[in-house]
């Protein structure tokens, strides 16, 4: 398995060097700078990669191994292969990817908002903070703040109304945070931000558009990528759902086995892969997550690994520490590390630890949100640990 870390470029807080002092060796990075849906050159990846990979005298080398990610405009999602214009720009990106020799690339397919939390800072019986999603804040957003037509509807009588007193009880300052949270898009996120009139727009234009939909949509942006990506050796990997399962009565499709089944199904290309995701299945209590990595084994080229804790009715959860809350951290490592033992040293899983606790300096600190150095690294050298136990050293 090789140690990932996630960089958020230049100007992140956590720099280069610091990374290489993780211990990490493959960097998981994306033209951020880049508008959603513009071509990317092999200029401006060549670029990157030589900022990434250019290594100190002495000092360990760097590579960039995962693209993570490259954004798939709305109209890709809302129109499939008659958005023709966006997925040749996306392949043309796919060209100059691996015209600079990296090999993955992980993408998402969730409808106006990518991972969703409501709270960055929650904090936690050790003093550290966590990230959290709290359903009946999220209620509160949805049925108060955005007001979206229908939304009732998909609420209990009880949810609501515990949602009006959650709301009522809301600061103005407590709900311009939540809608920054939800709205304007967290860390690497491969949606556009919004305003609430944007966010209620861009609802309206997926009238019609159920998971059955959507997933021929994927599976049309899908047969037209996979060949240019098993032509150039690239893998491209399917993030799931974070949480799996509807948000804003948009269709979501890749939040369960079945899901990631009928993809595959659809599309068998060798490029058709997925991002195995611990932290976003496993919300998911009927997601069986070494049952998953088992299944799904070949397909698997990157693994974000983390944990999250069910609260109440498990609707609410809350990132927990790398290998605390529920997630089997050592059965899912064990199928991992089978599937690597399988392969070529080419070939093997790249992992990185997902997200972490922000402690220690980094309270003090600016951060990037779900993303700050130290609980990162606490969750890296927990998940080395097991690997050493297991008897497979990661790279
Ligand atoms: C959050 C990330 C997501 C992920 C994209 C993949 O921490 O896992 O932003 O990168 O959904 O396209």
């Amino acid at each position: 398995m090789r140690q990932g870390w996630r960089w958020f470029g230049p100007e992140a807080p956590v720099t280069l060097d610091e990374v290489r002092q993780t211990g990490a060796t493959n960097i998981v990075s994306s033209l951020h700078q880049v508008p959603i849906g513009r071509a990317w050159t092999e200029t401006e990846v060549r670029e990157r990669q030589s900022l990434i990979e250019t290594t100190p005298a002495g000092r360990s080398a760097l590579t960039w191994s995962v693209i993570e990610s490259i954004p798939i405009p709305d109209a890709v999602k809302r129109k499939g292969g008659e958005a023709k214009a966006e997925i040749e720009s996306w392949i043309a990106s796919l060209e100059s990817v691996a015209a600079c020799g990296i090999g993955i690339i992980c993408y998402n397919f969730m409808p106006v908002v990518d991972w969703t939390r409501t709270e960055l800072d929650f904090v936690t019986p050790t003093g550290a903070t966590a990230m959290r999603f709290d359903h009946e804040r999220f209620a509160a957003f949805d049925l108060f703040v955005l007001q979206r037509p229908g939304a009732e509807k998909e609420y209990s009588q009880a949810d609501r109304e515990r949602a009006r007193v959650v709301f009522d009880e809301m600061s103005e300052a407590e709900i311009a945070e939540i809608t920054r949270i939800i709205t304007s898009a967290l860390p690497g996120s491969t949606t556009e931000p919004l305003t609430i009139p944007q966010f209620r727009e861009k609802l309206v234009a997926y009238d019609g558009i159920d998971a059955k939909k959507l997933r021929q949509h994927l599976v049309e942006f899908l047969e037209a990528v996979t060949p240019a990506a098993e032509a150039r050796g690239v893998k491209l990997t399917l993030h799931p759902d974070d949480p799996p399962r509807s948000l804003f009565g948009l269709p979501r499709i890749a939040s369960t086995a079945d899901d990631y089944a009928a993809l595959f199904d659809a599309v068998p290309s060798a490029a058709n892969g997925m991002c195995y995701c611990t932290g976003s299945l496993g919300v998911r209590a009927g997601n069986d997550l070494p049952a998953i990595a088992r299944r799904f084994a070949s397909r698997i080229h990157f693994a974000h690994l983390r944990a999250t804790t069910r609260e109440g009715d498990g609707r609410t959860f809350h990132e927990s520490a790398h290998l605390e809350g529920d997630v089997d951290m050592v059965a899912v490592l064990k199928e991992l590390v089978a599937e690597d033992r399988r392969r070529g040293p080419e070939d093997t899983i790249v992992f990185r630890s997902d997200h972490g606790h922000r402690m220690l300096d980094d309270l003090e600190k600016t951060v990037t949100p779900g993303y700050p150095a130290i609980g990162r690294l606490r969750g890296l050298a927990e998940l080395r640990g097991i690997l050493h136990a297991l008897g497979a050293v990661p790279t």
